[in-house]
């Protein structure tokens, strides 16, 4: 029986830059999460019938949400729907899964990196048909459906059985229940030489991976310890909980200090890295060496080849504009496209889909390819591996080598997290007001070249995207970039983003702030981010 349940709009649900994320107590609220649902299928059309794909990353009210959406989904008379067992499936594993079976969208229930719990975060967002986060037309679509929401249509039926795999009729609707891991692992073996990374851990590299108590645990016990040969214990905390153990699942140098520390230890792993929430997002850390993700998606690109999956080459690289430029040097190098857009992953989505670039990369922890439309923590894990495996060098080398070879990003990102969001709102006004008198503005040293607000033009689309983020160039090739975040979900985060580049290898070995401190003395400066915030100093420096 379908029943047709009348609602009024809440004030509060625009999705941000990647889908809506709230706190539990805001979602539990009577037809919360059902209003966005049915803001997010009214906003589709054509889906009669087809497949919708469900997962979530295990947090906290993951498995309510799951249900509700599931009988919202047969109300709304989709004809099938495919879920994760244990309504576990990891961002990468549903993008894989919606595409692999062609389905017509998929609902991804996390709010990734942050934490989970019954009075933390919880999120939904929605995937289009090709894999990839719904592009700006089908997020606005959604929230201004939230703005007039009238009613939703639900099912009548008992709960799904979400621990048992298997198919079911239900309500007239299919209900599939999959295993979360198979199909992706299956996709890892068929782009990587599992052989010989198996063959490199079998004579003693030893790797370590953190899942944070998060999606990724399963998935990475299976691929890393079943089917490579890590021993047991390789991979920790591999139990997802619905409060990630009190972990904050972002996989940050401060939220990860343990691993850091171990892998900056004399007896320390060749190998370390973890993921986040929803096991899109990674760390790498070799031993004594934390690779930022800029470098590593430059060094990534630069070595794909290696791995038979990427065997012919990569097409073009793209990255978020607040990314170092290391992969620009690259993409220089070899002849091949390289493309930088705003923040979120979504923006990749025509990219990869109009073959003009492989792989993508984001300072925020975020490197993928074409073989899914989201980032990949494993997927990179596994690359790595992959390159450490033929190359037969440590990451440090290969890193040392990298910069010997195209020069260093030295590069920097500070958080300023839990501003009043007015004082935040006002420091990037007041930005945006002063940057046309900047160029010619010098700061000790440094003399401002240019200054603008980030506008993308897609090239496939042709969709423009303004005010994505606050560029201050200074003669030389440094930069600031200033941009508020678009993922928390108390007060607001101030980022800043500080990139020098060095060519003289000499010059390769400086600590990163003080390589960078000309630049932050500047930034805090331009931006009055102590008297416009009241903060000193910034809560997380990565
Ligand atoms: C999301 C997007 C990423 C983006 C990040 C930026 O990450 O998927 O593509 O880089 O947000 O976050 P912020 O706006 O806070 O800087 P995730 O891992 O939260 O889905």
């Amino acid at each position: 029986m379908i029943k047709t349940v009348p609602t009024t709009p809440f004030k509060d649900q625009k999705p941000g830059t990647s889908g809506l994320r709230k706190k539990v107590p805001v979602f539990q609220q009577p037809n919360y999460a059902e209003n966005f649902i049915q803001s997010i299928f009214d906003s589709l059309e054509g889906f009669q019938g087809k497949c919708l794909v469900i997962g979530g990353d295990g947090r906290y009210y993951n498995r309510d949400v799951i249900q509700k959406a599931i009988k919202m989904a047969a109300a709304n008379g989709f004809g099938k729907v495919m879920v994760g067992k244990g309504g576990i499936l990891s961002t990468p594993a549903a993008s894989h899964v919606i595409r692999k079976y062609k389905a017509f969208g998929g609902i991804v229930l996390s709010a990734s990196h942050n934490p989970g719990g019954p009075t933390e975060d919880f999120g939904i967002k929605y995937n289009i048909g090709n894999g990839g986060p719904a592009p700006e037309k089908i997020t606005d679509a959604i929230y201004a459906r939230t703005t007039i929401i009238d009613h939703y249509k639900i099912a009548d039926f008992p709960d799904v059985n979400l621990d048992r795999i298997g198919r079911d009729d239900v309500g007239g609707m299919i209900v599939s229940v999959i295993d979360p891991v198979e199909d992706y692992a299956a996709l890892m073996e068929e782009l990587f030489d599992f052989g010989a990374i198996r063959n490199l851990i079998s004579l003693g590299f030893r790797l370590c991976f953190d899942a944070m108590s998060a999606v990724t645990g399963p998935y990475a016990k299976d691929i890393l310890e079943n089917r490579l040969g890590a021993p047991t214990g390789s991979v920790r905390n591999f139990m997802p909980l619905p409060d990630f153990g009190g972990h904050h699942p972002d996989p940050n140098l401060v939220n990860c200090h343990e691993l850091y520390e171990e892998m900056m230890s004399d007896d320390a792993p060749d190998f370390g890295a973890a993921s986040d929430g929803d096991g899109d997002r990674n760390l790498i850390i070799g031993k004594g060496i934390y690779v930022t993700p800029s470098d590593s998606l430059a060094i990534l690109a630069a070595n794909a080849n290696l791995a038979p999956g990427y065997s012919h080459g990569i097409a073009g690289i793209a990255r978020s504009m607040p990314t170092s430029g290391a992969a620009d040097r690259v993409a220089e190098k070899r002849g091949i496209g390289i493309y930088e857009t705003p923040t979120g992953w979504k923006f990749f989505g025509n990219l990869l889909d109009a073959g003009l670039a492989t792989i993508c990369g984001e300072e925020s922890s975020g490197t993928g390819s074409s073989h899914v439309r989201e980032k990949d923590g494993l997927w990179a894990v596994l690359l790595w591996l992959n390159i450490l495996a033929v190359r037969g060098e440590s990451v440090a080398d290969i890193v040392g080598q990298h910069w010997a070879a195209y020069g260093r990003n030295y590069y920097s990102r500070h958080d300023y997290e839990g501003v009043d969001t007015d004082a935040a709102n006002g420091l990037i006004a007041s930005l945006r007001d002063k940057l046309p008198t900047l160029p010619g503005t010098k700061f000790g040293d440094l003399t401002v070249s240019a200054a603008d607000d980030f506008s993308y033009h897609d090239p496939v689309d042709k969709s423009v995207s303004n005010n994505q983020g606050i560029r201050i160039l200074f003669e030389g090739g440094s930069r600031v970039v200033f941009r508020l975040s678009g993922t928390g979900t108390t007060g607001a985060t101030l980022r800043v983003y500080i990139e020098r580049y060095e060519a003289d290898s000499t010059r390769h070995n400086i600590e990163t702030q003080e390589a960078l401190a000309d630049l932050i003395v500047a930034a805090q400066s331009v931006a009055d981010i102590r008297g416009r915030t009241g903060r000193d100093a910034p809560t997380v420096i990565t």
